[in-house]
Order: structure tokens, then C-alpha cells, then sequence
């Protein structure tokens, strides 16, 4: 075996393992920038390496608060912060102190709840589509 071919053999078992551990980087399935309920929904990943990337939620409320969700480590859908905007101050919140975490927390099952309705919308979209 060449250390070519050893190298990529070796490149592509981290991969894998990377992979299995749950930690796959691909969340194109979530792709999304239209409404949900009456919220105007944008998701979308910000890549800037091969193995890094930003997942980004921005959700703009009828009443102009902007919620923007951010899962900034290890791509894995996990917040590691969230900003806030109203009456035209931006607020961001971390879980690393008394006020974050609790906020950070409610902000981590609104996410869920709305990849969880991206992917029905979207499959509806499709199959709506195919008719
Ligand atoms: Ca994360």
C-alpha cells in the first residue's frame, strides 16, 4: 500500500468514526427559509472547513423580534448560544452563567420543535409536489 492510499484510508476512517459517533455533518435536510406558523423561518449551515460549520436558526416573530439559534460546536444541533432581538437590543445568551442557561435551555426545545417542523413541511412540500 502506498502512504497515499494509507493516508486516505486513514482520513476516511475518521470520517466514519466521526460519522457513527452522531456527529454527521450534514444537515441539508433542514435547509429551510420560509414560514412556519407565523414565524418567517431561515435555516441554514455556514461552512468554513471541511469539518467545521455553523448551524444557524433565525426566526423573525409578527411582532419584529428576530430569535436567532446558534450551534456553533461539534455541528450537533446542540445551542451553544442564542440572541435575542426587541425593541431594537440585541441580547445574547449563553449557558455559561445563571441568566443564560435557563433561557438557553427553552431556547434548545423551541430548535428541536422547529427542525422537527422544517422536516414535516418540507416533506409535505415534496410530496405535495409529486401529486
Ligand atoms: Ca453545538
Amino acid at each position: 500500500m502506498t502512504i497515499r492510499k494509507t493516508l486516505t484510508s486513514i482520513v476516511l476512517a475518521g470520517a466514519l468514526a466521526l460519522g457513527t459517533a452522531g456527529c454527521s455533518k450534514d444537515h441539508s435536510q433542514y435547509k429551510y427559509d420560509g414560514k412556519i406558523g407565523e414565524d418567517q423561518v431561515t435555516f441554514t449551515e455556514k461552512g468554513y472547513f471541511a469539518f467545521e460549520d455553523d448551524n444557524i436558526l433565525t426566526v423573525t416573530k409578527p411582532d419584529g423580534r428576530v430569535i436567532t439559534y446558534v450551534d456553533r460546536l461539534k455541528d450537533d444541533l446542540k445551542l451553544e448560544y442564542v440572541e435575542i432581538t426587541a425593541n431594537g437590543q440585541t441580547t445574547k445568551y449563553t449557558a455559561d452563567d445563571e441568566v443564560g442557561k435557563p433561557i438557553l435551555e427553552e431556547a434548545q426545545k423551541q430548535f428541536d420543535a422547529y427542525m422537527q417542523q422544517i422536516k414535516e413541511t418540507r416533506t409535505n412540500q415534496g410530496l405535495e409536489n409529486l401529486k
